[in-house]
């Protein structure tokens, strides 16, 4: 059966709206200049003319527990807009604030088993402390997309799905020998596979931290 023209370019426009846009992976490798694996740093990649449809969503808990005289864990990762809690699972009191320009908070003392929540609205870099233990440290980053992850112990971090094409791959570590404690860099996304980077960044050593990192 032959159809006629203008029906095809139609049919052609419909599939081209119905049929989702190409996306591929990226797979870093984070270590230190050293050779060390850079556990705790937070990649995040915008693709170029993206704006996610509907809120972030991440699939681990928007939580920042207070065990051990420690925060836990160490980065923690959130969409804007996000709920956190703060639950206390020691059986002394925490008194957690800070002081950060994306969002100063405090949480005056408040016991074992309770649970106080804190929304934050704007992107940025949450350091938080403790008024009592002055060796609880630990950062919150609040991020505007929904490709974002933190390197693992191997110090690798791989995100699915992103619209192929430029985009813009940032590295945040609190301890990052760069402006703002971060790097970034034109990448672009395949349409299809991954794309692997090796990247090997100037960090000075963390301070001592009950409990470690
Ligand atoms: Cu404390």
């Amino acid at each position: 059966m032959r159809l006629p023209a203008p029906f095809l370019t139609a049919l052609f426009w419909a599939l081209a709206i119905a049929a989702p846009a190409s996306a591929g992976d990226l797979s870093v490798m984070l270590a230190t200049a050293q050779g060390k694996p850079l556990a705790n740093a937070v990649v995040m990649v915008r693709p170029q003319g993206f704006a996610p449809r509907g809120p972030i969503r991440f699939p681990w808990p928007y939580r920042m527990a207070q065990r051990d005289m420690q925060f836990e864990p160490f980065v923690l990762i959130v969409p804007v807009g996000a709920e956190v809690a703060f639950p206390n699972l020691d059986p002394f009191k925490h008194h957690v604030y800070s002081f950060s320009a994306a969002h100063a908070f405090e949480l005056k003392l408040y016991g074992r088993e309770e649970t106080r929540t804190v929304k934050f609205d704007k992107p940025g870099v949450i350091a938080l402390g403790c008024n009592i233990h002055d060796d609880m440290t630990a950062f919150i980053r609040v991020v505007d997309t929904p490709f974002a992850i933190k390197s693992t112990a191997r110090g690798e971090a791989v995100i699915r799905d992103i619209p192929a094409g430029p985009a813009t791959l940032t590295i945040w570590y609190p301890f990052l020998k760069s402006k703002g404690a971060e790097v970034s860099r034109q990448v672009v996304v395949p349409a299809t596979g991954a794309l692997s980077l090796a990247i090997a960044l100037d960090v000075r050593a963390p301070p001592l931290r009950r409990g470690g990192y």
